[in-house]
Formats: structure tokens, sequence, C-alpha cells
């Protein structure tokens, strides 16, 4: 379904690229080619976020470690070990606070909210996921955050991935939307418990970040 432009009206880009919208399902929005334009911004503060908090292969309480390298900015940063998940302000690994969401990532993801419309998002955490080829993740719910009326908000850079969009049990049957670099998409409302997962990655080479595929999830944890 292509019905229009969105759009970035809180940017003052000197050049705005076209983006187009596919609505999934009622609270799912896909941005085609959104987060474009700001890409060097979005990769810059990837590269920042890094430098304080690297990606690493966190570990799932069962013990298996995961495929896909991860870290945090924001108040809060999700994270997994052997005795739990959770969001905590605290970074494990270096002992101290996650480094602050950059400005491209809270702009981006408060324009794309309120493009799918919802105007209040008002993201404290994002997940920053690093995935390589072979790298996957199984279906699941996101449902440790505390108030399921925010949206998620997803940002894809780098190579492709198919994205696995299932409904609100586990045994439903995905639907495989496919997500290149600069996409971006909205999951809320009666969209916001949906089980979804990304499929083992295809080898790929991508201009900017090689063989790599980044994914930022803005949320509200707290
Ligand atoms: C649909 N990440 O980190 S983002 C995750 O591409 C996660 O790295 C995937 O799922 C990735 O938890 C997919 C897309 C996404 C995020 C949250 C959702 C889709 C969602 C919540 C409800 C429904
Ligand atoms: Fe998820």
């Amino acid at each position: 379904m292509d019905n229009g432009v969105s759009d970035l009206d809180l940017f003052d880009g000197i050049e705005e690229r076209r983006s187009w919208r596919e609505d999934l399902c009622a609270g799912a929005t896909v941005l085609r080619a959104y987060a474009l334009a700001h890409e060097a911004d979005l990769l810059a503060g990837v590269t920042s976020v890094c430098e304080v908090a690297p990606f690493r292969h966190m570990h799932t309480p069962g013990g298996f470690r995961m495929s896909v390298a991860m870290t945090n900015c924001g108040d809060y940063g999700w994270v997994t070990d052997r005795t739990g998940y959770r969001y905590d302000a605290i970074d494990p690994v270096s002992g101290q606070p996650w480094p602050q969401m950059p400005d491209a990532f809270l702009r981006l993801a408060q324009a794309a909210a309120a493009a799918a419309g919802f105007t209040d998002f008002t993201p404290d955490a994002c997940l920053i996921n690093c995935y390589e080829p072979g790298a996957r993740m199984s279906l699941h719910q996101d449902k440790d955050e505390h108030d399921f009326r925010q949206p998620i908000v997803s940002v894809s850079l780098g190579i492709p991935a198919v994205f696995q969009f299932g409904g609100d049990a586990r045994s439903d049957k995905p639907v495989r939307v496919p997500l290149q670099h600069g996409d971006v998409v909205v999951w809320g409302g009666p969209a916001r418990l949906r089980y979804h997962g990304v499929l083992a990655l295809k080898q790929a080479t991508h201009p900017l970040l090689g063989g790599r595929r980044i994914n930022l999830t803005l949320r509200k944890a707290a």
C-alpha cells in the first residue's frame, strides 16, 4: 500500500528524501526509507554509544548466548543474564549509567511515532541490536515495559533482514516483512504485544555498515 509521503517535519533537512507508508495492521506502520535522510547522524550516534557501552553478546536466563550483540542508551537499558532479564539504569559491563540517548535517535523516533499517530511518545530506553550474517531473534513479545500504551519505534540500518510479524499467540503463523536500511516501524496500540522475531540474516554488504545490520528500538521502559 503506497499512500503518500511522510516527511520528517521535526527536522530542517536540506534535502528530504521520499518515504512511503505501509500499514501492516492496526497499530503497526512501516515508514519505508524514513531514516535515510538522517543515516549519518544515526550512525554517528551508534558509534558514540559504542565507545562507552560496546556491543556484547548477552546470555538468556536459560544460559544460551544470544547471536545478536546488544548495547543500550538512554535512562534504561535492556539486559539479560542467568538471573533473568530486565531494564537496568546501570550497564553491568561498565558499572556506569548507559550513555545518553543521542538527540538524532530521539527526534527521529518522535517524528516517526507522530507520523504513525502516537503523539506523546517519550522513550527513555534504546536497545541497539547488532546482527551479523546467521544471527537471528526467535519469536518473542516485548512486555518488560511498564506502559503498553506507548509504542515501540524500530529503525533498521545496514544489511537487510526478514522480520517475522506474528499474532497475539506464539502459535499464530507469522507474516514475513523484509526490512531494509532506513526503514522505520512503529508498533503500538493493538499491535503492541504481537509476537515477532527476525530470521537468520543472509550474507550481504552495505556501503556504510559492511556485513552488519543495526536495529535501534526506542521504548518507554519506566
Ligand atoms: C512488534 N528487535 O529488540 S524490532 C527486540 O530487528 C526486537 O532487532 C527486532 O524485536 C530487531 O525486541 C525487531 C521490531 C519490533 C519491536 C517491537 C515490537 C517489532 C515489534 C513490539 C510489538 C510488535
Ligand atoms: Fe522485540
